[in-house]
């Protein structure tokens, strides 16, 4: 399908990037929602050779739907190895918008539409955020959501982002935004992945709008999340800051 028919007569061409390793349960219903709460969207599913035949189903799903894509991936490098790859994927083949949303049902394509609309109102960057009025998640426990509050909070503070859900990851960008963030010297890989994107989209002057979502924690399949994805996080951003404060302190030479 080349570029003008993706478009749909005029209508911007949205790419929906799904990173996923290990989530054979999930991957088809994900792809069916999106399929058909934004019918004009391509998918994008970036498997990173998941043992439990996940980039299998996705190669079903995607040889009886010619708006559906598998990028497959040698192995787990994590989601912001596999965002960058899919970012890649979808620029060079001219989306002009650019999602990302998990494979485990977190992020409810039904409320992608929200999004897209604030993306046309004139947003570089929109954030599905749980932590603005409205927002909220569904069967997290205790634990959980303190850390996802704390690490947003610690993260806004250090780097003096206006962001509220600076970890957050639905999210839809602009391709000129992507393009505009120096995405060949991001290293991060996980939560900090996410607070990393924000951080150069504030720096670099684009527009962010926050959109409430309701964060519905998985089902079926098992997180990702792990200690070391929260101590990668912590210790990135802690370096971002201090680095971000001294530079404002230290005349410049
Ligand atoms: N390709 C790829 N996807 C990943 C990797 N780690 C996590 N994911 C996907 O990223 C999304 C979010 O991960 P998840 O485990 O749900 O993290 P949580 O929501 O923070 O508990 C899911 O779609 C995962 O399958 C990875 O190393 N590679
Ligand atoms: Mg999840």
């Amino acid at each position: 399908m080349n570029i003008n028919e993706r478009r749909d007569a005029g209508a911007e061409a949205v790419l929906v990037i799904i990173p996923t390793y290990n989530e054979a349960d999930n991957v088809a219903a994900i792809v069916s929602r999106v399929r058909a709460s934004v019918p004009r969207a391509h998918v994008l599913v970036a498997d990173d050779n998941s043992p439990d035949g996940t980039g299998k189903i996705a190669d079903e799903l995607a040889d009886s739907d010619d708006r559906v894509h598998v990028l497959h991936r040698a192995g787990k490098e994590g989601l912001g190895a596999a965002y960058l790859a899919g970012f890649a994927w979808g620029i060079e083949r001219g989306y002009d918008v650019l999602v990302e949303m998990d494979a485990d049902g977190s992020h409810q394509p039904e409320e992608l539409p929200r999004l897209l609309d604030a993306l046309d109102g004139g947003a570089d960057l929109v954030l599905g955020s749980r932590w603005v009025p409205g927002g909220k998640v569904v069967n997290w426990p205790r634990s959980r959501e303190f850390l996802s509050r704390g690490g947003s909070l610690y993260s806004r503070t250090l780097l003096g982002v206006p962001i509220k859900d600076v970890t957050g990851g639905y999210r839809a960008f602009r391709r000129r935004t992507l393009e505009g963030l120096g995405m060949d010297r991001v290293a991060s890989q996980g939560y900090c992945f996410q607070v990393d994107l924000a951080w150069r989209t504030v720096k670099a002057g684009f527009k962010v709008v926050e959109v409430p979502i309701t964060f519905v924690e998985r089902e079926r399949g098992d997180s990702k999340m792990s200690r070391a994805i929260v101590v990668e996080a912590l210790w990135r951003v802690t370096a971002w800051g201090v680095g971000h404060r001294l530079g404002r302190l230290l005349p410049r030479r």
